[in-house]
């Protein structure tokens, strides 16, 4: 029986996809707060990201990722976990759908905070929060990364 696929399409995918840019922005006012030109999609090392302290206070996040495929896609979507210090604190899904080859996409969603969730302080959260996407076209799995957050 069949213990491990090869997963050729994911990464024949994964080959012709790339991150160009995000930003984020404070829903309620439209402020840029962070920004960022790089590959967050790759998966040989750790990224990390400096973002304000502020953006835990704030109710919701607009998100716009930048990207480009070589690949059509037919349901592109992330998975992606919040974790502290290893651990899961909340799980996000976000579904862009079909994605047309050699395109350049902006890809906009929002992130809300959890209903009854409250923060934990900066500074215990510092360098603690590793964010841990999975990148899939439908069932196919694309590629995994690991962002490491410092809020300044
Ligand atoms: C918290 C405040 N309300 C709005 C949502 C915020 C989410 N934050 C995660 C968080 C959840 C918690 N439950 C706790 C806690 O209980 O103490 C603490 C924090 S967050 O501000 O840290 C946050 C995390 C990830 C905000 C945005 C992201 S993200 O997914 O948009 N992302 C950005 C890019 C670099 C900086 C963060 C990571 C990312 C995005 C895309 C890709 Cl491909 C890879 C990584």
């Amino acid at each position: 029986m069949e213990i491990e696929e090869s997963n050729a399409r994911g990464e024949k995918i994964r080959k012709g996809f790339q991150i160009n840019w995000m930003i984020l922005r404070d829903v309620d006012t439209g402020a840029i707060i962070w920004q960022e030109n790089k590959d967050f999609s790759s998966s040989d090392e750790e990224h990390e990201a400096r973002v304000t302290l502020k953006i835990l206070d704030l109710r919701a996040v607009s998100r716009e990722i930048n990207f480009s495929t070589v690949e059509m896609m037919e349901n592109f979507r992330l998975d992606q976990k919040v974790l502290f210090k290893g651990r899961i604190m909340e799980e996000w899904f976000f579904e862009m759908g079909f994605v047309g080859p050699n395109t350049t996409n902006t890809w906009q969603s929002t992130i809300e905070a959890a209903p009854e969730s409250q923060m934990m302080p900066a500074k215990v959260l510092n360098g603690n929060v590793t964010i841990e996407t999975s990148f899939f076209d439908g069932d196919t799995f694309i590629t995994k990364s690991v962002v490491r957050l410092y809020y300044v």
